[in-house]
């Protein structure tokens, strides 16, 4: 079986906040992938998983195959999905179609649209988007490991100070400028009201929102309502159908996260 290595803050916890990992998990999901769930520190990232797997850059979510090869990037994986379960429906298409019955051209047009929205709203760089800053005191309260902690804390992971700074931001003006990312998504809901980002189907646009929304929602569930469900209907309902999706899948993980 496939093991997909998920990122905890210890190996005990089902509180699976890495916004990319969720991506490969209902990526995995959607093809009907059967899948292992193998918890990873941040220490055994850079420790064990980049021993065994021979890939000293190795970041997660990465999975192994039964082979032993690993495969890792949330957007690599999906592609290596697509292209290894062709009759499974598309994660780019958005039609409910297989990859075998659809046309490159709008796979083709479906994975740019992916990966922009990867690249863009799906990535945490602290120097352009929120979400990291705003979600680093929860995140930090969460690893209570003193070994895990220092190295979280550390000036060889945020730069001289980079701890303080983080702690000491405006956190109303961050939640503020989280709700203004979300407006767009919002407004795509309302001009078509009961699909999915991808199209009529859900695909790899909606994982990577869902892992932001995931993302927020491990780490602080009250927040997460304030920037998402309750700035509107429509993406209360989209939130509603992917954590219900695959047998309510996201939603169980939701609810036995503490
Ligand atoms: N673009 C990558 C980003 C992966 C990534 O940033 N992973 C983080 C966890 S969310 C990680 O493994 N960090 C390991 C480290 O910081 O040493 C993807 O989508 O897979």
């Amino acid at each position: 079986m496939i093991k997909f290595y998920e990122l905890v803050s210890s190996l005990n916890s089902k509180c699976f906040f890495s916004p990319n990992t969720w991506k490969t998990r209902m990526c995995l999901l959607h093809k009907g992938v059967q899948f292992e769930t193998i918890p990873v520190t941040l220490l055994d990232v850079r420790g064990d998983l980049a021993n065994r797997s021979n890939k000293p850059d190795i970041y997660v979510p990465a999975i192994e195959l039964p082979d032993g090869q690993f495969i890792y990037d949330s957007f690599h994986i999906a592609e290596w999905l697509e292209n290894t379960y062709p009759d499974q429906p598309s994660l780019f298409t958005g039609d409910g179609q297989s990859t075998n019955k659809s046309h490159l051209g709008h796979i083709t047009m479906g994975k740019n649209y992916a990966r922009m929205i990867d690249l863009g709203l799906g990535a945490s760089k602290p120097e352009w988007a929120v979400w990291f800053d705003l979600f680093f005191p929860q995140l930090d309260q969460l690893i209570s490991d003193e070994k895990l902690s220092n190295y979280f804390r550390s000036d060889a992971r945020h730069g001289p100070q980079g701890y303080q700074k983080l702690m000491s931001l405006d956190r109303q003006d961050l939640i503020r400028r989280a709700k203004m990312n979300i407006q767009p998504l919002v407004q795509i809901l309302q001009e078509r009201p009961n699909e999915y980002f991808q199209g009529k189907h859900p695909g790899l646009v909606d994982y990577v929102i869902f892992g932001r929304y995931a993302y927020c929602r491990m780490l602080d569930s009250q927040l997460a309502k304030q920037i998402w469900e309750d700035q509107g209907e429509e993406l209360s309902i989209w939130i509603d159908k992917l954590s219900k999706a695959y047998d309510g899948h996201a939603l169980k993980i939701f609810q036995n996260s503490h």
